[in-house]
């Protein structure tokens, strides 16, 4: 019996060897190992013989790159959790399949998040700068102070897995739970969290210690702390962004954090990513990341593992199980 002609996939992005090596055994594998990001026209390219594409965040697949791709373009795998690089609209009026790794990820950007929060609270850049710097005269009773996190109220802004894995975090850490979410969640959930529900955005803000973005970034949640929005925050008040800079005004935030309207930041996500505000490079009440949210090994590893197993479904005629449906987002 004739063996069944392998699916073209291409890959944008260098993965984790061990992902690769499964790949190239399963799939008529296109890989990238140089790492170089592809140009809009070269993904055009791709997408003239690709039957799967598999990109990541740094990809933009535009409704223009959707609409161009040849007849035998039927998955985009994505390799992350957000799919805001993905116009979803042109995918489904093409019949495209859109799956990512959600799940895979959320512990490690829950731990990153935690850090960031702590090191904003507790000054680490700075005092890490100082010491590298030469500068630093030793110890001081006032010097280098920080503030306690234990006993302050954190508002979740997105109460999904990662703002669940976020809760209990903070919990641990003598933290008080608050979130705003589109839905209000199970309330076995807001028991085990001892999590307050905002129905106001607003009102919550007003009234938080530290505020934490973990939705995800949808043309409903563009902008949601806008300028206004900041404005209502308390100036002790620290913001955590390790979700997507896309959610944040990035320029009012730069502005208010200058001014001394917001205490400080921790961002690991920015509006325009990979360039950063300069205006934020020059403040020392920030600490900035370079999306490195989920970067461990084994995140990865199990990220392009979900890749494998939804095109390996999806080819095989099953329902993939990371299938993205524009409508829940
Ligand atoms: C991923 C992320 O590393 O999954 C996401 O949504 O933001 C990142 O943590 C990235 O998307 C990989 O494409």
């Amino acid at each position: 019996m004739a063996e069944k002609k392998k699916p073209v996939v291409v890959v944008t992005r260098k993965l984790p060897d061990v992902i690769e090596t499964r790949m190239m055994e399963l799939f008529d594998t296109r890989l990238n190992p140089d790492d170089t990001p592809m140009h809009e026209a070269q993904i055009a390219d791709a997408l003239k013989t690709a039957e799967v594409l598999v990109p990541t965040v740094t990809d933009r697949i535009s409704a223009e790159l959707i609409r161009g791709a040849g007849p035998q373009l039927r998955m985009i795998a994505s390799f992350g959790t957000g799919v805001d690089h993905i116009d979803l609209k042109a995918a489904r009026e093409r019949g495209i399949c859109v799956t990512n790794t959600p799940g895979v990820l959320t512990e490690d950007t829950a731990d990153m998040t935690m850090a960031l929060l702590l090191a904003v609270a507790r000054r680490l850049s700075e005092g890490e700068r100082l010491v590298r710097s030469g500068q630093w005269g030793g110890w001081g009773p006032t010097t280098m102070l920080g503030h306690r996190i234990s006993g302050k109220r954190l508002g979740i802004l997105g109460m999904g897995r990662i703002g669940q894995a976020l809760a209990r975090r903070a919990r641990a850490f003598g933290m008080s739970i608050h979130y705003h979410n589109r839905r209000r969640v199970h309330p076995d959930v807001e028991n085990e969290l001892e999590a307050t529900y905002w129905d106001s955005l607003d009102q919550m803000l007003a009234r938080m210690d530290v505020v934490s973005v973990n939705c995800p970034h949808t043309p409903a949640t563009y902008h949601l702390l806008s300028e206004r929005r900041l404005k209502l925050l308390r100036p002790h008040c620290y913001i955590i962004n390790t979700a997507r800079g896309e959610v944040v005004d990035e320029t009012a935030l730069t502005r208010m954090l200058a001014k001394g309207e917001i205490a400080g930041a921790g961002l690991d996500v920015f509006e325009h990513e990979p360039a950063v505000n300069p205006k934020l490079l020059r403040l020392d009440n920030v600490v900035l990341l370079p999306h490195m949210g989920s970067a461990t090994i084994e995140g990865r590893i199990d990220m392009g593992e979900k890749v494998v197993i939804n095109i390996k479904t999806f080819v095989d005629n099953h329902a993939p199980p990371d299938r993205v449906i524009e409508t829940l987002l």
